[in-house]
């Protein structure tokens, strides 16, 4: 009996202390911001005009600079997609969450910031690309793609079963954000949602108004697009995503298969499988009275012009179709986001709501004769990253500070005034966000990218960037290094590893990447360790 009342006393009392120790928190931030995170699949910063006007406007992503804060050196910790997911949910390096590559599961008994953000009383949100698993952690609601999914009429995953909706990806994702905003938003809760385009990644379908819009336009090309990569290592020599190897004429810059029939060229033996089985068949009859004249328009000028070509009208003419298409799917999630960001206005949102766009990565736009990512070189190291935060950050302001994906989830959980786990790796950026920059001390970031063997050949490497150099070691079947004078070669034309007048520099910077490295907990051993599971997995 004693025994009883004691354990019950001891119970109200801890109820009686937790309340103490929850009411300061809710009673100092009466207000917890919303948090609209919103994030793209390989879109590269070259193309927000916010950050450079030469190929496209995106005047809905460019509000959040007018009104917000741009971040010009905002990075990824692994260039690729699933890792990068991992690595925002866990506020950890794929070392220490594991994800090292698109094919490892998610361990999914770890914590994601959106579970602390449920467990603190806010509605929790997910529409769109997540990329791996079928029940995300930490939301109540959620309809996500299968894997990469669909752009053309798309099946979801949803906690009641799959459905498929008839559409275009980025415009039903953003029909349900709305949505879910809209009807089934908690007015007494603050939210988090999560709004995750397909878009654009490869094999960058436009909505047919846009693939009709943009099939005609003509861009600038990059100075780059015919680089050799004489001054660089095997790495990049020996990637294989080039546009003018790897990119396919059907699957990628959509020639129908029956031009390249008719012309009796020889063919990738993967082209014209991949065109007939992805998005293509997924097109219905209403569809196909949109998509089907552009698509025999592209074959006709294909077959008039290719025959006569040189190799480098070749290559120009790929990247005009590629980044037609490309641009063509920007276009849409710019149109989109604009809706959603009208919606916040309307509905008397947007005040309290910090609104964050950026994407899984960078993306090659032929900058080095390349598309896809991976490469700890800047335009695929590099994300977009825009947030706006009325009230707090002032508008129109830049960052050149060295953030990373690592440090969302840190930050987003200080914004709202919740506790961090200690073992989360990032820094929060609110120093950033409120001006108060003398806290914010980092001056080096790390990058490490595994997927090799493997889809477009980027050798292992891991490497340590600052604002001035970038060194990286590629490993695995190669023992190389690589350094990059970020100052006086921004392009990362030619590694000046071997340069004597760089000798001290290198020297510095292997010391300070093996702190980094000690620091973040990744080691020769977990590298290996990495190998392994690799190997044994195929
Ligand atoms: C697919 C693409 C690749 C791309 C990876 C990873 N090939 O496999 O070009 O690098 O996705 O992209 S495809 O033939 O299937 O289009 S990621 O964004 O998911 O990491
Ligand atoms: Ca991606």
């Amino acid at each position: 009996m004693i025994k009883r009342i004691f354990s019950f006393t001891l119970l109200a009392l801890s109820a009686w202390l937790l309340s103490f120790c929850q009411e300061p928190e809710e009673a100092t931030l009466p207000n917890r911001p919303n948090i609209l995170f919103i994030m793209s699949d390989d879109h590269a910063y070259q193309a927000i005009s916010a950050y450079s006007d030469q190929l496209i406007q995106t005047p809905s992503i460019d509000r959040l600079a007018e009104e917000g804060m741009l971040f010009t050196n905002a990075s990824v910790t692994n260039s690729i997609c699933a890792p990068s997911r991992a690595t925002i949910l866990t506020g950890k390096h794929t070392h220490i969450n594991g994800k090292i590559d698109n094919m490892m599961p998610f361990d999914t008994t770890q914590v994601t910031f959106p579970q602390l953000f449920q467990q603190a009383g806010y509605q929790t949100a997910m529409y769109g690309k997540l990329h791996f698993g079928n029940n995300p952690k930490g939301v109540d609601d959620f309809m996500i793609l299968p894997g990469q999914g669909s752009y053309i009429n798309p099946r979801f995953i949803t906690s009641q079963g799959d459905t498929t909706i008839t559409g275009y990806v980025t415009d039903i994702i953003t029909d349900l954000t709305i949505n879910w905003l809209d009807q089934e938003r908690d007015p007494n809760k603050p939210f988090l949602m999560m709004y995750l385009h397909k878009a654009p990644h490869r094999a960058w379908w436009p909505s047919p108004e846009k693939f009709r819009a943009f099939a005609s336009k003509t861009f600038p090309e990059p100075t780059t697009l015919f680089d050799d990569y004489a001054s660089r290592g095997t790495a990049a020599r020996e990637a294989e995503m080039t546009i003018a190897y790897e990119m396919l004429l059907s699957y990628d810059n959509k020639v129908l298969p029956q031009a390249i029939t008719d012309l009796g060229i020889s063919d990738d033996p993967r082209n014209q499988r991949y065109f007939e089985g992805s998005e293509y068949p997924r097109i219905n009859e209403a569809q196909s009275t949109l998509y089907q004249p552009i698509l025999d328009s592209i074959a006709e000028s294909f077959k008039e012009r290719w025959p006569t070509m040189s190799d480098k009208e070749k290559r120009s003419w790929k990247y005009q179709r590629y980044m037609q298409d490309y641009l063509g799917c920007i276009s849409s999630v710019d149109d989109n986001v604009g809706r959603v960001l009208d919606y916040l206005d309307t509905s008397g949102l947007a005040e309290n709501t910090i609104v964050v766009y950026t994407s899984d990565q960078g993306f090659y736009l032929g900058e080095h004769g390349w598309f896809d990512k991976r490469f700890i070189y800047d335009e695929s190291f590099k994300t977009p990253l825009l947030i706006r935060w009325p009230n707090v950050i002032a508008a129109g302001t830049t960052s050149d500070e060295m953030v990373q994906n690592l440090d969302f989830a840190q930050t987003f959980l200080e914004a709202a005034g919740i506790a961090a786990p200690n073992d989360m790796q990032g820094e929060s950026l609110m120093p950033l966000l409120t001006g108060d920059t003398a806290n914010w001390t980092r001056n080096a970031v790390y990058y490490h990218y595994y997927e090799y063997p493997g889809e477009h050949a980027v050798k292992r490497h891991y490497g340590i960037v600052t604002k001035d150099y970038k060194l990286a070691h590629f490993y695995y079947d190669v023992d190389e290094w690589e350094l990059y004078d970020r100052q006086k070669d921004p392009q990362e034309m030619t590694s000046v590893y071997d340069d004597p007048a760089y000798a001290q520099v290198v020297a510095i910077l292997r010391q300070e990447l093996d702190e980094l490295r000690k620091k973040y907990k990744d080691s020769p051993e977990l590298d290996q360790k990495y190998i392994e599971l690799y190997t044994n997995k195929e």
